[in-house]
């Protein structure tokens, strides 16, 4: 049967990266495959916001470098709501340089993300190299890497054979725990995909965003993890109650998935 017929804990079960198994089990304990887009611009409103939607998310997704007042606190206190609420953290970072650039821009700088992001990203245009820098700073630490195998912007250029490429050098790199994207890419390994561009209603923005709904993310494409940002915290929205909406929006598609 195809990964996206069984269930979260079962997959969890099966797989072999410790990440990805906890990752799984994660979900399976929370009933939730809804990742939050927390995109605010200070240190107090991102810890307030994780603090909000954190009973309700398997994964905190962070661009750490909007956080105007950023500082050695900030990510000591995600790492706290990360254990208080039992989520993972995911630095956003896409990384795009060769391998010998990205180790340095992913261990060091004042960032340090391979420090505190269980997972980060990349976009494979320069290479596999790139994998294989950052996972020399990433695998020592039990960090997993997902690749932008697509986008969900309009006109993104990530589709067909480049698309295809991301998929061939997930499946051989044992780094790589699956990919930004908008379905299930493969049978192979259990890759995981996390769709960003999810909304229950809005359509798109003004810069090209592009919105799909949970069902036709994880239902019909086989997605695992819907990726959600303003449609949770955007203007005149309750943080709360919104999280709460799509995580039962996110598992009631993946329920009828299962045909449970
Ligand atoms: F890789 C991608 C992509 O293809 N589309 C995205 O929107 C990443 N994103 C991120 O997901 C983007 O940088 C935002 O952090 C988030 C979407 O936020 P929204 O408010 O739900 O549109």
């Amino acid at each position: 049967a195809s990964y996206s017929q069984k269930t979260y804990a079962q997959r969890g079960k099966e797989h072999t990266h410790p990440l990805v198994k906890e990752l799984f089990a994660t979900m399976e304990r929370k009933q939730s495959n809804l990742s939050l887009a927390a995109d605010v611009s200070t240190k107090a409103e991102l810890l307030a916001l994780a603090d909000t939607a954190g009973p309700y998310i398997c994964v905190l997704k962070t661009h750490i470098d909007v956080v105007a007042d950023f500082d050695a606190d900030l990510v000591q206190q995600l790492q706290a709501l990360a254990a208080k609420h039992d989520f993972l953290i995911f630095e956003d970072r896409k990384f795009a340089d060769i391998g010998n650039t990205v180790k340095l821009q992913y261990g060091g700088g004042i960032y340090r993300i391979a420090d505190w992001a269980h997972i980060t990203n990349c976009h494979v245009i320069p290479g596999e190299g790139i994998i294989q820098g950052l996972a020399e700073v990433g695998m020592p630490k039990g960090r997993g890497l997902l690749l932008l195998a697509e986008m969900s912007s309009v006109g993104m250029l990530a589709t067909s054979a480049y698309t295809d490429k991301n998929v061939e050098m997930a499946i051989a790199n044992d780094f790589v725990i699956g990919f930004i994207g908008s379905r299930r890419f493969t049978e192979e390994r259990d890759l995981i995909t996390m769709t960003p561009g999810v909304g229950l209603h809005a359509s798109g923005d003004a810069l090209g965003q592009q919105y799909r709904t949970p069902t036709k993310i994880i239902t019909e494409n086989g997605s695992d993890i819907i990726i959600v940002g303003r449609g949770i915290y955007g203007p005149g929205k309750d943080a709360a109650t919104e999280a709460q909406r799509y995580r039962e929006a996110g598992w009631t598609a993946y329920l009828n998935r299962l045909g449970l």
